[in-house]
């Protein structure tokens, strides 16, 4: 099985956490990236396999599939244990409809801050419309928080035990936190959930690789990480 990744790619970052959560071997590709040039020139299995010409693909013998949505739904399918999913079918909707709800509805927030970690972004004359337009997404931002502060029971996972839903609405969370978005701490239940998501070894090991490849491929950020390194 082969993936095919971004090095700063969130979606791509949901299949690595689901195969490794699942301990699925695989062989892993960085497709080249660069904060100014994004994926261009793409891949060749990204330009062979997905008509949308983005990161995730993975391809499993004659199988090529892209979306992170689905490429973990296959997942599941293969090896299903440990299970990302509930077994339970309302509980197993909710789920996905959280996963869709990271992926659309917060990631719609989150891109009014991607500006931030381009090299020489703040010396654009375009900097301080986004700086306005995302000072009015941290507020979205800070809103999403809010309603995972009211989904999580004290010391539980967004749907019973941890899940894709974790997955997703954690990496919005982290991009969030790494592209200088609010602070969580103030929401209690959300902050603990946070904390044990990113204690992971699945999750510790995509924050080290992200905090290496930002290093390298991104400017720095004012206010990153306000709540933790
Ligand atoms: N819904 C897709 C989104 C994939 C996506 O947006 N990939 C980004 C990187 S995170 C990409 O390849 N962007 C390049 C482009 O759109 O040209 C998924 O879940 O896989």
């Amino acid at each position: 099985m082969k993936l095919v990744s971004g090095p700063l790619s969130l979606f791509a970052k949901k299949v690595e956490i689901a195969l490794d959560e699942k301990a699925i071997a695989h062989e892993r590709v960085l497709a080249a990236f660069s904060q100014t040039q994004g994926y261009a020139p793409r891949h060749p299995d990204v330009l062979a396999h997905n008509p949308k010409g983005q990161v995730p693909v993975l391809i499993d013998g004659d199988l090529a599939l892209y979306d992170s949505t689905v490429i973990i739904e296959y997942l599941e399918d293969i090896s299903p244990s440990p299970p990302l999913f509930p077994k339970e079918p309302r509980e197993r909707a909710r789920c996905r409809l959280l996963e869709l709800y990271a992926d659309e509805i917060i990631l719609a927030s989150l891109r009014q801050l991607m500006h931030r970690n381009e090299p020489g972004a703040s010396l654009r004359p375009d900097w301080t419309a986004r700086e306005t337009a995302a000072a009015a997404a941290e507020t979205a931002l800070d809103a999403h928080y809010a309603k995972f502060e009211g989904e999580l029971a004290p010391g539980n996972f967004l749907c019973g035990e941890f899940s894709a839903a974790d997955i997703a609405v954690f990496l919005q969370f982290f991009y969030a936190q790494r592209l200088g978005g609010p602070s969580m701490k103030k929401y209690p239940r959300l902050w603990d959930w946070y904390r044990r998501v990113k204690a992971r070894p699945a999750v510790a090991r995509m924050i080290h690789e992200t905090l290496r490849a930002d290093a390298e491929l991104s400017a720095p950020v004012v206010g990153a990480f306000k709540d933790s390194p």
